[in-house]
């Protein structure tokens, strides 16, 4: 009984330890992976006018190669360096994040998120990776990269306009008085919140001595207090109720790794881990000050929960994706249940998670006809594709007399003019004129309904 009983509770330790270490998401991006994400690519919508995002996101990007990198010229001491592979990879080819690819444009506030899109998480996990940020010694841009779980599947983030889950951030050169951040939503939880390990004064800035005195100088760091330069490996956790953040040099000097941030929080759970970059500055970048981060070797252990993903594709339509629609849901019965946002990258694929209630799925956006799919709500489904047909400009659901005359009243005219006044929904094809080509996108449609 003695040695059946002491059996017994190894074995509920082991399953309990491997259920938590069992990895269910790794990429150390050797070949291109990039239908496997969603690429979140946010810019501030108070930016007038407005700009577009130009954030650059590239899988299996090699990053062995001398500068200068990516058209990136590099006027620092070493222009012929090359960066080594990160710990533990065979070649030199990672995951490559930057913001601000035009280097000319200053106004730009954005941030992208790339987001494993089956790979959402239930309870406790712990996403981990390798990060190189690669800065030159005379920065003065405040961009931040990082990691980030429990996204919820909504918009990507952005400061002061939405986003979802914990995103730790930090600068590679010290440019900010508040070099590690953490974000709770879009809200930056600053010193006392955020449960920050560091303490005395500037617990946000790479001159605490919490920073400077593991990363060095000495240890190769271009600014003491922030880890420039190098691969250094970021965790970030889901343990209970807390999220916790820890770092570690890889140049086999340090004493292990150090802890940043134990925060208490659950206002989200239950979502995806994420990487990515963020410029909160519209920070101007000169072209000898090549900021960009590098991510490889990425690990997800836990256990996965139920997605529902797929793409919404807008047809007959070459403009901008919204960044977000809502998905209606209803059970089997037909009843409505709570809707979701979803939030869509560039091609207008999403990631949400499912939920067993469901049986079928209905989107209606903009001047496209709703479009109702069935579901299997009780497992991951990767194919929950929306097929939106255009052509309803009054937005009633049907493509009828009526889009034609609002079409007509805004025939020829350019929807951006500030003098517009017409229904801007009459720019079917998202070229921002209305034409021709608008109207036969009506005339394919016309008569049809869309799905309640
Ligand atoms: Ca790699
Ligand atoms: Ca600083
Ligand atoms: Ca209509
Ligand atoms: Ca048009």
């Amino acid at each position: 009984m003695r040695s059946l009983r002491w059996f017994s509770a190894v074995a509920a330790a082991l399953i309990g330890a491997s259920a938590m270490a069992q990895v269910v998401f790794q990429d150390d991006f050797e070949t291109d992976s990039s239908a496997n994400y969603l690429v979140k690519k946010r810019n501030a919508t108070t930016a007038l006018p407005s700009v577009p995002v130009d954030s650059k996101v590239e899988f299996a990007f090699d990053y062995g190669v001398a500068w200068p990198y990516d058209g990136l010229t590099y006027t620092g001491a070493d222009p012929g360096r090359t960066i080594p592979p990160a710990p533990g990879q065979a070649t030199t080819k990672g995951l490559y994040i930057r913001v601000n690819e035009d280097l000319a444009e200053t106004r730009s506030v954005e941030a992208v998120q790339v987001i494993p899109k089956l790979a959402r998480l239930q309870g406790d996990y712990k996403l981990s990776c390798y990060i190189w940020y690669e800065v030159t010694s005379g920065a003065t841009s405040t961009q931040l990269g990082g990691l980030g779980i429990e996204h919820n599947g909504g918009p990507g983030f952005m400061q002061g306009d939405g986003g979802s889950g914990y995103f730790f951030q930090y600068t590679g050169d010290g440019s900010s008085t508040r070099d590690y951040r953490l974000y709770n939503g879009l809200l930056e939880q600053l010193a006392p919140n955020g449960g920050w390990v560091a303490t005395g004064t500037g617990i946000h800035n790479n001159t605490n001595v919490h920073y400077s005195s593991y990363f060095t100088t000495a240890a190769g760091f271009p600014i003491a207090g922030t880890p420039g330069r190098q691969w250094v490996k970021v965790t970030m956790e889901r343990i209970g109720g807390d999220v916790k953040v820890v770092m570690e040099r890889t140049d086999g000097a340090s004493t292990g790794p150090l802890s940043i941030l134990t925060y208490t929080d659950s206002a989200f759970t239950n979502g995806y881990p994420m990487v990515g970059m963020f410029d909160p500055a519209a920070s101007p970048r000169p072209a000898d000050h090549p900021l960009f981060i590098l991510v490889d070797g990425l690990r997800v252990e836990g256990t996965l929960a139920p997605v529902l993903s797929g793409r919404v594709e807008l047809t007959d339509y070459v403009g901008t994706y919204p960044r977000s629609v809502t998905l209606e849901p209803s059970d089997i019965n037909g009843n409505a249940l709570p809707t979701v946002t979803a939030g869509l990258d560039a091609e207008g694929n999403y990631s949400v998670p499912n939920n067993p209630d469901y049986a079928s799925v209905r989107v209606k956006t903009r001047h496209f006809l709703g479009k109702r799919i069935s579901v299997d709500g009780s497992q991951t489904v990767s194919d929950a594709n929306f097929a939106m047909l255009n052509g309803d400009v009054d937005g009633d659901n049907a493509v009828t007399i009526f889009d034609y005359i609002d079409l007509s009243a805004a025939f020829d005219l350019v929807v951006s003019d500030p003098s517009f006044t017409g229904n801007a929904f009459a720019d079917l094809d998202g070229d921002d004129t209305v034409t021709i080509f608008d109207y036969i996108v009506l005339s394919n449609n016309f008569d049809l309904t869309g799905d309640e």
